[in-house]
């Protein structure tokens, strides 16, 4: 039976209901009280890192009384919700967000004043939470912001990686080295354990059939996962939503039999392979599969989850079939697809539930969003690692597999070739198992996540199935990013000028981002203009600040800040930056003095880590780092060239660079990059855009005028036929384009140290140029020149990037998450009073 609540005096539990610390007495009273309590430290003895944490467990107290209110009100009014299932959150600083999404920055910044202490300076002590490696787990931090903001019920799903993303250091010769990212090693003010949240998770063990017939999983290894949770504060609004993070832990700690017998070492391995499992993030280099602790990982974590979600969905009391009324889980990319199969075993295994019934929940509650066409990256398991690791999965896979196959067979029956090409299971040495085919089955729905991604998916990847399901399971949903992190808070001069010149409170565009167009009528208004400058260079000055405490060199502040910061990769062709650069030093040697005074003066800004694995993008950095050393050193050019490759890329340095850009490169070759989200962002920000043909640059040219992006390059059509006729009528690169021949040759010649270095790297560009640098070169010298001449007329420069940024309404994160929740997950907004 239910019990009653509250036991004990209603009334003394209702005298000790805390109300938020609001005004700046009750915020300093709470901040003392944790530096006296929560950290037992005093006045005397108290640090920045100290003070950081008392204020930062201050702020947690009050998120953490709306975070109370929310989960109250989704238990008790029982609305459908989101689960959105992603591997990686690139979460960054949390202080910061929470008093912007609090509404207590200013009193925060007065209480902290008053006990001594600089609220800027504390906020850096704060280390950001790096669990993931670039777009994709951005997005989903993005996309837990607007949830929140738009009061719509989600919960994140992930791991809590002891380690996050690697630090990145760079050596004297440039090459990139790793260390490990303790991101934990102090107190972290907003994380709750709860001890009453576990799940124990099986690996291995047998898959057997009882008498009377059914399927049994028992044996192997039992792991514990502990939840962690992290608070979302939505932005004017107390709804605050869940990040459910699962730590793994042996079931039996320690082994004290084997202790007590001498046997130390034993007694700890239990214990040090289950928490081997949530140690580390593994780096993203799209080719890291076949490895078993990956794959262990994301069942774990698949496993925990659905655990989760189906005691949340039991103490409903429903029937299962009403599962899809009450929860819509996104598989974000294909690593959480075996939820498809863990969800069948928990149904049909545990529950009972007739197969075809399951198969129908589970594919009305989950929802797939690819993201990457690359054919490297879709993930796929040799059949022997998975049979050993998981048993029943593997014969679940095999069901799912053979019913579906049959449906396709009798659609088109006699189409053998269609059966092999759709089956979930690859033929091969060993077999393996299409994951993004399963996640394609057994979801409702599958999403792009730019226009022209999605429709590539569905002319490639998706093609069979389009034909078979029809093309209303596929859709498009073009990322956003939220404009609270983005803007206001990256960029405080910009958000101050808009809000004064809009004339309307800053909550309102924030939450309508729509609502920057009304800057348009000031494009050309130079008394605008001069403000809008001017925070720019503020920016850009903030920025260099940075370079010179921690390279220790001089920028060149006035000069057209250029970026380009992103995960290395030879998609992202981060080499034809470099060798643009290259390019760009000779003509500028070759010049006179007098001819060089009307040169742009540029400074070239890169940011990114390689995969460790990766060997020809570590080479893009070390490359990087040497034509630094030589251009940054050589007088004939210093005033007009600046290069700079700034170590240990994260969220935070982005908040840094995006805002001081004026220009910023987003480059793959066409067809490549899915979408890019920070285009987004330095378009948000007023900076102006190079860029090819590819992914969300379309749109973003689309919305705020092509007029206004300097687009060059080869388009998506061409692609194929290109890399047909490098294979089979190659074309040497001297006839091809002579300009790229030389500045490869130079660096062969050991004009940026040993040349032998470089050799891999140039013969990817050499022989075959699978991302067409050859066919590309060209057209991207022409597009930075077009930029140079754009940038010398201020006057025309400053109205484009107000344009810009006025028409980038379209890309805020709301706007996704509200299409997600409309026309996927069908779940509706959930005020919290
Ligand atoms: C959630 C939270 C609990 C919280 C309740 C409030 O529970 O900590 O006390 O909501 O109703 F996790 P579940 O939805 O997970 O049961
Ligand atoms: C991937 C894609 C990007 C896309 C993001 C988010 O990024 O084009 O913008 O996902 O959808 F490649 P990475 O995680 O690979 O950096």
């Amino acid at each position: 039976g239910k019990e009653k609540w509250p036991r004990g005096d209603e009334k003394v539990w209702k005298d000790g209901l805390r109300a938020a610390d609001d005004d700046v007495p009750s915020i300093t009273k709470s901040i003392v009280h944790h530096v006296q309590t929560s950290l037992s430290r005093q006045a005397y003895n108290l640090d920045d890192l100290g003070a950081y944490q008392a204020t930062a467990l201050s702020a947690k107290d009050n998120m953490l009384l709306n975070w109370n209110e929310t989960q109250l009100a989704y238990t008790r009014k029982q609305p459908k919700r989101a689960y959105y299932l992603c591997i990686e959150y690139l979460m960054g600083r949390t202080f910061d967000n929470a008093l912007l999404n609090l509404g207590l920055k200013d009193q925060y910044h007065e209480g902290v004043g008053k006990l001594g202490f600089n609220l800027e300076d504390l906020l850096t002590q704060e280390r950001d939470a790096a669990l993931g490696n670039g777009g994709l787990g951005r997005l989903a931090a993005c996309y837990l912001d607007s949830s929140s903001s738009q009061e719509l019920p989600v919960w994140g799903y992930s791991l809590r990686y002891k380690y996050g993303i690697f630090q990145q250091l760079i050596a004297p010769d440039g090459s990139q080295l790793e260390a490990p990212d303790p991101w934990l090693e102090h107190l972290n003010p907003f994380e709750i354990p709860r001890y009453d949240v576990q799940y124990e998770i099986r690996f291995y063990g047998q898959a057997e059939r009882t008498a009377d017939g059914r399927a049994v999983w028992s044996g192997g290894q039992e792991v514990l996962a502990l939840a962690y949770d992290v608070m979302i504060p939505g932005y004017g609004t107390k709804n605050t939503n869940n990040l459910r993070l699962w730590e793994s832990k042996p079931k039996r700690g320690f082994d004290l039999q084997s202790f007590n017998a001498g046997d130390y070492e034993r007694a700890v391995e239990a214990s040090n392979s289950a928490e081997a499992i949530t140690s580390v993030l593994y780096p993203n280099d799209n080719t890291t599969f076949g490895k078993e602790l990956r794959l262990k990982q994301q069942y774990f974590w698949t496993a925990a989850s659905l655990a989760d979600i189906i005691r949340r969905f039991k103490s409903l009391e429903k029937p299962f079939s009403a599962l899809p009324d009450y929860a819509a889980i996104q598989l974000n990319d294909t690593h959480p697809t075996l939820a498809i199969p863990e969800l069948m075993r928990i149904l049909v295994d545990e529950e009972e539930v007739p197969w075809n019934s399951a198969w129908d929940i589970v594919t009305n509650t989950f929802f797939f969003t690819n993201h990457t066409v690359l054919p490297e990256a879709l993930e796929k398991w040799p059949v022997p690692l998975f049979e050993h690791l998981l048993p029943r999965h593997l014969q679940i896979i095999y069901d799912i597999n053979m019913t579906f196959l049959q449906s396709v067979e009798k659609k088109f029956p006699g189409d053998r070739e269609r059966l092999s090409r759709m089956s979930l299971i690859e033929e091969g040495f060993p077999k393996q198992i299409r994951m993004a085919y399963l996640a394609i089955i057994g979801s409702r729905k599958v999403n792009g996540v730019a226009e022209l991604h999605s429709q590539l998916l569905k002319a490639t990847i998706c093609k069979d199935f389009v034909e078979f399901y029809g093309i209303s399971k596929f859709g498009n949903v073009t990322n956003g990013v939220t404009p609270r992190r983005w803007l206001d808070q990256c960029n405080p001069g910009l958000s101050a000028l808009i809000t004064e010149t809009l004339k309307i409170p800053k909550s309102e565009w924030l939450k309508d981002l729509k609502k920057l167009e009304g800057l348009i009528k000031y494009a050309d208004d130079p008394q605008f203009q001069k403000k809008w400058a001017a925070v720019k260079q503020t920016n850009k000055e903030r920025l260099a600040q940075y370079v010179e405490a921690t390279l220790g060199v001089k920028v060149n502040a006035k000069a057209m800040f250029d970026v380009q910061v992103k995960r290395l990769h030879e998609y992202k062709r981060q080499t034809l930056n470099i060798f643009g650069v290259i390019h760009r030093y000779f003509t500028l040697k070759a010049m006179t003095p007098e001819e060089r005074k009307k040169a742009n003066p540029r400074v070239v800004f890169f940011a990114g880590k390689a995969a460790p694995g990766y060997y020809i993008a570590k080479l893009v950095i070390r490359l990087i780092v040497n034509v630094a050393r030589v251009v940054n050193a050589d007088p004939d050019t210093k005033d007009y060239l600046e290069v700079y490759f700034l170590p240990d890329y994260s969220v935070s340095l982005a908040e840094l660079l995006v805002p001081a850009s004026n220009i910023s490169q987003h480059i793959s070759t066409a067809g490549t990059e899915a979408s890019g989200t920070s285009n987004m962002k330095f378009c948000l920000n007023g900076g102006l855009l190079v860029g090819t043909v590819d992914g969300a640059n379309i749109e973003i040219g689309e919305e705020i005028g092509e007029e206004n992006v300097f687009f060059f390059g080869h388009l998506t059509e061409a692609v194929e036929d290109l890399r047909y006729q490098h294979t089979y009528h190659p074309v040497p690169i001297e006839q091809k384009c002579p300009a790229l021949a030389h500045v490869l040759n130079e660096i062969s010649a050991g004009k940026f140290g040993d040349g032998q270095t470089y050799e891999p790297l140039l013969n990817t560009v050499r022989h075959h140029d699978h991302y067409l640098l050859t066919e590309d070169f060209q057209s991207y010298i022409d597009a930075l020149k077009l930029v140079d001449e754009a940038y010398l007329n201020q006057t025309t420069w400053l109205k484009k990037s107000i344009i810009t940024c006025a028409k980038m309404g379209k890309f805020s994160s709301d706007r996704a998450i509200l299409d997600y929740a409309e026309e996927y997950w069908s779940i509706e907004p959930l005020k919290v009073e």
